[in-house]
């Protein structure tokens, strides 16, 4: 277990995002609150760095807001000045940070309450786990501003919600609840105002209790084995599973269960 303050980083983050570790779980704020959260280049860098830095014995993420949003999405204010090339470069950033969260070193847990918009959602997207406060909504106001997602929204969304419905999100600029973002599968989790922390926490938690192979195979092998043809697709899950049977952590779980010394499954 680890137990160090927010003053042991060997890392710096930019003021607009605030960590922390509790046990081997590491709390990401966003907190920029006056800004609603808006995602600058600097943001963007900063959540790279934390998620490339993150320390070995950390199990899982929590992601949350400071303020009343969790995010305001892309700072609008940095647009003005971008031509084509230095457009691609920008989103390219997003990419590559956005990468570091979904395909990084352990599973994400994001907290989501009032705006998750724009890039907010596109970062909500990247989490493994999303957990939504009733506050929480969602939309893509994209198209009104005459913009187009950049931060791997046409990738991951319609994964989540299919692509008829981020089609609408974005002609229309629709607005969903957090009702709604729960029934459609954009959230696993939907809890009341001022609970989702701490629900976030407890899921952390849980998650960061799994054996790390586990967790290694759910988040790098199941999504790539979900986007292969169903042949090759067995077949990795044949050998990931294999691999994660012979670990040693593995062996000592299942050995608990028999002895019964191990949880059972219980009804949700
Ligand atoms: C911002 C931003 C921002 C707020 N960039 N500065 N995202 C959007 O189109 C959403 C834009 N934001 C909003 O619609 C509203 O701010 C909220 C509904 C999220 C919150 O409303 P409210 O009334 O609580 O706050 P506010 O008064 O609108 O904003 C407070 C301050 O934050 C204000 O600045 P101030 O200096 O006048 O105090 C706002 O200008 C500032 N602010 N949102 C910059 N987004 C990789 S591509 C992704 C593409 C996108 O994400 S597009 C979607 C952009």
């Amino acid at each position: 277990m680890m137990n160090r303050s927010q003053n042991d980083f060997s890392f710096d983050l930019p003021a607009s995002l605030k960590a922390e570790w509790r046990g081997n779980i590491a709390i990401l704020r966003l907190n920029r609150p006056q800004k609603r959260n808006a995602l600058d280049d600097e943001t963007i860098l900063g959540l790279e760095k934390f998620f490339t830095s993150l320390p070995n014995g950390i199990g899982a993420v929590l992601v949350a807001g400071e303020g009343e949003h969790f995010s305001a999405g892309l700072d609008l204010s940095e647009l003005n000045e971008r031509d084509i090339a230095q457009g691609i470069a920008h989103s390219s950033l997003w990419h590559r940070a956005f990468e570091k969260i979904e395909f990084g070193k352990v599973p994400v847990v994001a907290v989501l309450h009032g705006a998750v918009v724009g890039g907010g959602l596109e970062l909500a997207a990247a989490a493994h786990v999303r957990v939504a406060e009733r506050s929480a909504y969602y939309a893509l106001p994209e198209g009104s501003r005459g913009i187009y997602v950049g931060g791997g929204g046409s990738v991951r969304l319609p994964r989540l919600i299919g692509v008829a419905r981020m089609i609408d999100m974005m002609i229309t600029g629709r607005t969903y609840s957090a009702e709604d973002g729960q029934a459609m599968g954009l959230t696993t989790y939907l809890v009341e105002a001022g609970e989702g922390f701490a629900k976030g926490l407890e899921l952390a938690q849980l998650i960061a209790g799994n054996a790390p192979l586990t967790n290694f195979a759910v988040m790098h092998a199941l999504p790539r084995i979900a986007e292969m043809d169903p042949a090759s697709g067995y077949a990795v899950e044949a050998l990931m599973s294999a691999i994660a049977q012979a670990d040693p952590d593995a062996k000592a779980r299942v050995k608990e269960f028999l002895e019964k010394r191990a949880p059972e499954t219980t009804r949700g």
